[in-house]
């Protein structure tokens, strides 16, 4: 049985990739924060009693700026495989926390490399790199497009894609990049641009919200299907030599599309409920991100199945079952149809 490290398992991504790597017969085990709430709604389903016959889910508190402790967790473990996804994720709160961003996400990968190779387990590592890397690049990017970041959340990020590279060559880790473009679900973070605006629909429709405040309307993203992505990261590792990869879809629309596609489909008029609040402006902005992941579908063979149209009706459709309404349903069916997954379908969490 192969056993696996996640850090950032509450989150969207560590949640899809523990369902998924459970799913293939992993152990797995996963790095959480003590808080004085609960913080593991993402994957309460996956989770049972340790004193139950056949678990193979283990939940260990740690922090990413304690590295004595990820050392330690790291030889006890001894996992074949590392996921590492943690990160404060956030762009605009980076700007409001640019060192303790700088600490996380990116000396964070740093601690986790350190811990790799002083305790001298043979392991795979995946680091969580990202598409906002490339800031005001000429889009479409790929490997090769030279990073420009505009954030301290993708200069941390930039840090740790060559801390990375860096490890790999000098030491021979097998430690690769995922440079992963954005990607959603009906249990994306609700303060990202995407599910903030499933959500503020579901509201309004409910008679909860009347208003949907929001910044920047024209930037554009190469937007995708969460679980989609996790199969890509586990696809990485399972490759003969560690490399880079970009992974997105190759489509690119502005939040303007994404309000109009998910308003309409609910049958409401975004401009009616959406107004602009400069406070969601960011001091610099990454304008247009479009993927060119042709290195992924040639070498991994994975390339996307859920379209851009389908990703919003399957977030509006979790979304407004959330809010205990009954959902136009296009977004389910599309889930049941076309992704044969491992995952459930859920009303977001
Ligand atoms: P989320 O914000 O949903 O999850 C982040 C995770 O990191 C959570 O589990 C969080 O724990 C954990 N975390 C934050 N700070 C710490 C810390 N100090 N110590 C330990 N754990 C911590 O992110 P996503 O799932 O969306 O993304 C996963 C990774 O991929 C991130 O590194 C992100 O930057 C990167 N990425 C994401 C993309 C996307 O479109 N989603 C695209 C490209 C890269 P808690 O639940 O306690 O807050
Ligand atoms: P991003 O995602 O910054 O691309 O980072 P986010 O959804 O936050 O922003 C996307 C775009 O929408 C614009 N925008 C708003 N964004 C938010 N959050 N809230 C708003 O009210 C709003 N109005 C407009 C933004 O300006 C931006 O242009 C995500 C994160 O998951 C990162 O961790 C990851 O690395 C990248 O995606 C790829």
């Amino acid at each position: 049985m192969k056993r696996a490290l996640i850090t950032g398992i509450t989150g969207q991504d560590g949640s899809y990739l523990a369902e998924l790597l459970l799913a293939k017969g992993y152990e797995v085990h996963g790095l959480i924060r003590r808080a004085s709430t609960f913080n593991t709604d993402r994957i309460d389903h996956l989770y049972r009693d340790p004193h139950e016959q056949d678990v193979r889910l283990f939940l260990h508190y740690g922090d990413l700026s304690n590295s004595e402790q990820l050392t330690n967790l790291i030889y006890n473990i001894q996992p074949d495989e590392i996921y590492h996804l943690g990160a404060q994720s956030h762009v605009r709160v980076s700007f409001d926390m640019p060192e303790y961003t700088g600490d996380v996400t990116g000396l964070g990968t740093t601690r986790i490399l350190e811990a790799i190779r002083r305790s001298g387990i043979k392991t795979r590592f995946y680091q969580a790199s990202s598409s906002e890397m490339f800031g005001d690049a000429p889009a479409p990017q790929n490997e090769s497009t030279p990073f420009r970041p505009r954030s301290p959340y993708a200069a941390a990020k930039v840090y740790a894609y060559w801390m990375t590279v860096n490890y790999r060559q000098g030491y021979g880790l097998w430690a690769c990049n995922g440079i992963l473009f954005n990607h959603e679900s009906p249990r994306r973070g609700e303060t990202f641009v995407t599910r903030k605006i499933t959500r503020a629909l579901a509201n309004i429709l409910a008679g909860k919200q009347k208003k949907l405040y929001l910044g920047n309307l024209e930037a554009r993203r190469d937007w995708g299907y969460a679980p989609e992505y996790v199969e890509a990261m586990w696809l990485m590792l399972q490759q003969d030599e560690p490399d880079d990869y970009v992974i997105g879809t190759g489509e690119s629309h502005s939040v303007k599309e994404f309000l109009e596609e998910a308003f309409s489909y609910a049958g409401l008029d975004w401009r009616e409920h959406v107004e602009i609040d400069p406070r969601y402006f960011r001091p610099t902005e990454v304008e247009f991100l479009l993927a060119d992941a042709s290195k992924a579908r040639e070498k991994l063979g994975w390339s996307p199945k859920v379209t851009f149209k389908e990703l919003v009706r399957i977030m509006v459709d979790a979304d407004i079952e959330a809010a205990g309404l009954t959902p136009p349903g296009e977004g389910k069916r599309i889930l049941q149809e076309k992704f044969s997954g491992w995952h459930r379908w859920e009303g977001a969490v």
